[in-house]
């Protein structure tokens, strides 16, 4: 039976990669920090089989520790501080979690795995957020980083060490240049779950507002559990590398809004939404689209849920939400 263990596997994609390894038959560890994170009574009850172990990005031994314990042949490292404009408010643990987090992983499984640096296979979560001030369209692997935000440095950070490991030592660690990727189970900080959920409500009569920020920002959504497929791909390869993981069309939030509204049978959304500065950014990232064609060949790994779809996905499950009183 093989052994993965995954940081960050109380967040959305810990959670659909769990349930992917487990269908495939994998022991499961999941790594937390600490004993009062509400979301693992969650990741316990819908997926008991996950072996929890508590441990610290910041605290190299807590890691020495857990990977010492689940002896793994795969690591998901999807631990961060994810939350791009919480960055700016909190730049140093944001750049010690997000960053120098992933060099403690890469450490910690460097000295666990001993002379055989091979029989570890490593995932680093990089971001599409890396790419920034865009300098090519669409973005590729070879595309020049040129982050907007302390996040988007910190995981440039990451995935500069993940690739000097490998270089350095000959280590399976493989990045996936990740670009946004949504679900029902998204934190409602995110753009898409915010309105997904205000949408639901305004239309059950609970609120009447949507308070956003720039409408004009275009992401290449895509659904979260495609990408934590495309994860496991990239640690069943030969060789590990560098992956675009992406859907290749682009939407604004506008869109998204309008589209959301739209399913619940409201027309005039205007009327609904205002805009407030303090939900803009000191520094947007405005077009993301991402090349994923690398990915598309050597994984034989492909989106399976379009733009509109994922729309609607998210809407309905918060329209059955608030039926059932849940928010
Ligand atoms: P992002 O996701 O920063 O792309 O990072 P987010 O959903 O927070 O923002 C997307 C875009 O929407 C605009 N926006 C708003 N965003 C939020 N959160 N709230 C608002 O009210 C609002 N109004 C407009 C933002 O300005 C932005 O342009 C996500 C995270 O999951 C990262 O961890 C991940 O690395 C990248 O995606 C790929």
């Amino acid at each position: 039976m093989p052994r993965a263990l995954i940081t960050g596997v109380t967040g959305q994609d810990g959670y659909y990669l769990s349930r992917l390894l487990l269908s495939k038959g994998y022991e499961v560890f999941g790594l937390v920090r600490g004993q009062n994170n509400p979301k693992v009574e969650f990741l316990r009850a819908e997926l008991p089989e996950v072996k929890i172990l508590t441990g610290d990005l910041l605290d190299l031994s807590s890691l020495i520790r857990a990977i010492g314990s689940a002896d793994p042949d795969e690591i998901y490292n999807l631990g961060a501080i994810s939350f791009v404009a919480y960055s700016w408010e909190n730049v140093h643990l944001t750049s010690d979690v997000t960053g120098k987090g992933v060099l403690n992983m890469l450490e910690a499984t460097r000295l666990h795995a001993g002379d055989d640096l091979g029989r570890i296979r490593f995932y680093q979560a990089s971001s599409s957020e890396m790419f920034g001030k865009v300098q090519h369209i669409p973005q590729t692997e070879a595309t020049l980083l040129w982050p907007r935000s302390p996040y988007g440095v910190a995981k440039a950070f990451g995935h500069h060490m993940t690739i000097n490991y490998r270089e350095s030592y000959g280590m399976h660690a493989s990045s996936g240049i990740l670009f946004n990727h949504e679900s029902p189970l998204r934190g409602p900080e995110f753009v898409t779950r915010k309105i997904s959920l205000a949408v639901a409500r305004i239309a059950a009569g609970l609120q009447d507002e949507l308070v956003m920020g720039n409408l004009e920002a275009r992401r290449d959504w895509g659904f979260a559990g495609d990408y934590v497929d495309a994860m496991w791909r990239m640690l069943q390869q030969p060789h590990a590398d560098d992956y675009v993981i992406s859907t290749e069309a682009t939407h604004s939030v506008r869109e998204f809004v309008e589209r959301a509204f739209a399913r619940v049978g409201i027309s005039d959304w205007e009327r609904h939404v205002t805009q407030d500065p303090a939900f803009f950014r000191p520094a947007e990232v405005d077009l993301l689209i991402g090349d994923s064609t690398k990915a598309r060949a050597a994984l034989d790994w492909r989106p399976s849920v379009s733009f509109p779809e994922l729309v609607d996905l998210m809407v309905d499950a918060d329209v059955d939400r608030v039926a059932r009183g849940l928010v």
